[in-house]
């Protein structure tokens, strides 16, 4: 069969996840461009890689620029694909303008939740009604020991209610959009219960939020299987909903500095796709506390994981190869 005709009979990926959960890519410029086909027909969802963060939506204070997060909102519109609004709140990919005076200074909590408030309900507004939910809050949780939430400017300045503000402005935003709070080790026991604590903390002060997400920036090692049925558990008994955010599963422990690798081994592709497999069938067990799950990427050509943590080292995480052919993942997770 020549390569067309085994793309176009293969099974839709969200077609075959219909009942179960949307299916989600993140996409950027250039992988729109690359990936079109295969985002198409494979993905119901699509999430900004990094277009709709803080620095690129408001580089200057006031100074909005929407034309680059506009077209990915009219692609996914022209093609009934739903989309997943990242990030509002972050420590990472904010301008400095954010936290300083005209003279440099440090802003006080006032101003920096004016600023806060004035870009949620910018963003927010412009698309209400095409973003059906949004990461409000990236990453707030501590991966040292007892600190529960990470030393960043936004608890440094506003102090550790700024998760709690917030929410509160996206709900007043948008009343309609669904505020998920996201970060990634989410698995790890004890980053797991500083999530949960967190998360139960905001419930009982009535803050609106309606979900958490798991990033999934998973490898062929880690995290095992019972760990991540035990956070599904735990953040399910939140009366919360799950989306998996930003799934990828590297083809390297996180320790394994290797870079001599030009193409992945047989052995980490099968153990990949053992993998995808068994993860599969925990979120489909899941299913009815998951509502999507979000690939960080589409296809092998193109993962943010080339630059992270090794700069420039290639990985292959995903179930398309680098030329969108289905990998042995593929088959794994839609047979079921
Ligand atoms: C994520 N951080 C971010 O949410 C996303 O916006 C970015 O494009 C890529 C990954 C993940 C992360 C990690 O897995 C380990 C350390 C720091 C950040």
């Amino acid at each position: 069969m020549t390569r067309n005709v085994r793309e176009n009979n293969i099974p839709s990926l969200h077609e075959v996840y219909q009942e179960n959960f949307k299916i989600g890519a993140a996409v950027n410029p250039k992988t729109l461009q690359m990936q079109r086909d295969l985002l198409k027909k494979h993905f119901n969802s699509i999430t900004a890689e990094n277009e709709m963060k803080f620095e690129e939506l408001q580089p200057l204070e006031g100074k909005f620029k929407f034309d680059v997060a506009d077209q990915m909102v009219d692609f996914a519109q022209a093609n009934g694909m739903q989309v997943r609004g990242h990030a509002l709140v972050w420590h990472n990919q904010t301008p400095e303008w954010m936290f300083l005076n005209d003279d440099g200074t440090t802003v006080d909590r006032e101003l920096l939740l004016e600023r806060m408030k004035s870009h949620i309900t910018t963003v927010m507004q412009r698309y209400k009604g095409k973003i059906f939910c949004w990461d409000v809050v990236n990453e707030a949780v501590s991966d040292d020991g007892e600190e529960i939430l990470r030393k960043s400017r936004w608890t440094e300045i506003i102090g550790e209610d700024f998760i709690e503000y917030a929410f509160r402005f996206a709900h007043e935003a948008d009343p309609e959009a669904l505020l998920f709070y996201n970060d990634y080790n989410e698995s790890d026991p004890i980053k797991r219960d500083k999530i949960y604590k967190l998360v139960t903390a905001l419930l009982e002060k009535d803050v609106p939020i309606h979900g958490i997400g798991l990033q999934a920036h998973w490898n062929i090692k880690q995290p095992s299987y019972e760990n991540v049925k035990e956070a599904l558990e735990k953040y399910a008994s939140l009366g919360l909903r799950i989306h998996l955010t930003e799934l990828d599963m590297s083809v390297f422990e996180f320790s394994d500095r290797r870079t001599d690798l030009t193409e992945p081994t047989e052995e980490m592709l099968s153990l990949q796709a053992k993998r995808y497999d068994k993860f599969f069938d925990i979120l489909r067990e899941y299913s009815n506390v998951i509502d999507s799950v979000t690939f960080w990427g589409a296809a092998d050509d193109y993962t943010w994981l080339s630059g992270f943590p090794v700069r420039g080292r290639k990985n292959w995480p995903f179930v398309f190869d680098e030329t969108h052919l289905p990998k042995e993942s593929f088959w794994k997770i839609i047979d079921f």
